[in-house]
């Protein structure tokens, strides 16, 4: 597959710890391309779009009264298989098990039932990724 778009949140705590750079620098060591980026204070009704997959499950409350903690930066981003290659860079969602060299296991900790802090997003599929893009942008 050839050129992909993505889009990546630099989540509240991944912005208020300062690792927005550190976390845009893999960015761009990886090859990929910035071709937006905005600070966003999200309300509930996006927050509300962006995670309608997860409507209804025990952290969705949790995780959208995170997310409204603090601003993101939403960064559109592209390069080839970028959308897979951003959540391989990302790790797995659990702070704890993801891998030592991803940004969450190199940067997450773990805090406890708050594995939702987890510092990124990266859009999971390329209907994900139109839809998301959309919803940030
Ligand atoms: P990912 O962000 O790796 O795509 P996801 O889409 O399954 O993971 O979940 C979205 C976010 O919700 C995730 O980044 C953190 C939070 N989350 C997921 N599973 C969770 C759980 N079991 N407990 C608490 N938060 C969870
Ligand atoms: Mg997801």
């Amino acid at each position: 597959m050839a050129t992909q778009e993505t889009l990546v949140l630099v989540k509240p705590d991944g912005v208020a710890r300062g690792l927005t750079g550190a976390i845009l620098a893999r960015i761009e060591a990886k090859g990929y391309a910035l071709v937006d980026i905005r600070l966003v204070e999200p309300d509930r009704e996006r927050l509300e779009a962006h995670y309608a997959e997860h409507a209804g499950k025990p952290f969705y409350e949790p995780l959208l009264e995170f997310m409204m903690s603090g601003p993101s930066v939403a960064i559109r981003v592209a390069g080839n298989r970028v959308i897979e290659g951003f959540r391989s860079l990302a790790g797995a969602t659990d702070p704890t098990t993801a891998a030592p060299g991803t940004i969450r296991g190199d940067y997450g900790r773990d805090w406890g039932l708050k594995v939702q802090q987890n510092l990124v997003h990266g859009s999971d599929s390329p209907e994900s990724a139109a839809r998301e893009l959309a919803i940030w942008f």
